[in-house]
């Protein structure tokens, strides 16, 4: 019924499901590019594997048979329920308009094949702390040319309809990006009580605050964010890479708990950092990963696949950001 997720090594071809289909897969290893995986699906892949560690693919899988389509610099893949749109961009001087004009395609194909809602989104931006050709920093390039497209597509006060995100640098350089629609269902985008709403962000860290929700609720799947070291809107923990760890698994854990939940108007169960799934765990630092890892057995535990990657945050001072998904019951990861 619904659209899944799992890991596989980048070396093996995705090992088909009963019933299920492959939408599109996104490949975590050393290079930057947008092509057709073996059986004609697109395939994303992005920079970021942490030294010695192995090349893993995520594969989206959905039920009924997608049609896949890949043209030059966007692709995406789509059954009736579930759309994958990819892009790509190359190196540029200056990314806001590049960006508004990459990420209005993307908007205008997910109205244009009439999937209601986008419900995530990941952005990979290259030399994320670095300075364009202007002197801005490129993050809030990306930023700022990512929330006009939002407003095309969305309009006016969009900022209830954003969806959850990842916002992350790559080993590489230039800008890539892939999101997921529903063309049923209603996401409910949610915020953390502990964290200022990132399209809240006071204007000291860019012209434009960042398009995201912490997290999305869709068909009983909570889509977590990147999600770092921030309180309020501030960096805490500068320069210390455990505490900064620490830190991003409370805001985690308290995102997904019941009392976040009902204070966002949902009742639901809630639920703890043991159900999350798809982990992954951005370090600014290669030579941070082993301390990295071992917060994170400490309080995931040793029983869930959590993949590190190695990549710059969106903010000089994080050295660590984390996402998953707490799966509805039957995802059976
Ligand atoms: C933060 O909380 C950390 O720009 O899409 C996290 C998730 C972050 C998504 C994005 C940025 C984004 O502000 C950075």
């Amino acid at each position: 019924m619904t659209i899944r997720a799992h890991f596989t090594p980048a070396t093996q071809p995705p090992v088909p499901e009963q019933d299920r289909h492959v939408l599109a897969t996104v490949t975590y290893g050393d290079t930057s590019g947008l092509a057709r995986g073996r059986g004609g699906h697109p395939d994303l892949t992005i920079p970021m594997a942490v030294t010695g560690g192995d090349a893993f693919r995520e594969v989206w899988t959905v039920t009924g048979r997608p049609r896949w389509t890949l043209r030059g610099d966007h692709a995406y893949a789509h059954n009736g329920r579930h759309l994958f749109v990819a892009g790509l961009l190359p190196e540029q001087a200056v990314y806001t308009p590049p960006v508004r004009a990459l990420y209005e395609k993307a908007f205008a194909i997910v109205d244009y094949l009439d999937y209601s809602h986008v419900f995530r989104m990941w952005n990979f931006v290259g030399d994320i702390v670095g300075t364009n050709a202007e002197g801005m920093e490129v993050y809030q390039d990306f930023v700022q040319g990512r929330a006009q497209a939002f407003h095309t597509y969305m309009g006016g006060d969009s900022t209830a309809q954003l969806p959850a995100a990842t916002g992350i640098g790559t080993q590489g350089r230039g800008i890539a990006f892939f999101l997921l629609a529903t063309k049923r269902g209603a996401p409910r985008h949610i915020e953390n009580s502990r964290q200022t709403s990132a399209y809240h962000y006071p204007d000291q860290y860019g012209p434009k605050p960042p398009s995201f929700a912490r997290a999305t609720l869709l068909d009983d799947t909570l889509y977590v964010s990147g999600t770092a070291s921030i309180l309020g809107h501030e960096t805490v923990h500068r320069g210390d890479v455990r505490r900064q760890t620490r830190e991003t698994l409370a805001n985690i854990a308290h995102l997904i708990s019941r009392e976040n939940l009902a204070a966002q108007g949902i009742e639901a169960a809630g639920h703890d950092l043991k159900d999350l799934r798809m982990i992954k765990v951005y370090v600014r630092h290669d030579d941070d990963v082993p301390a990295v890892r071992a917060v994170c057995e400490e309080t995931l535990g040793l029983g869930v696949e959590v993949k590190y990657l190695n990549v710059a945050v969106c903010r000089d001072d994080l050295l660590v950001e984390i996402e998953g998904i707490v799966p509805a019951r039957g995802w059976d990861l």
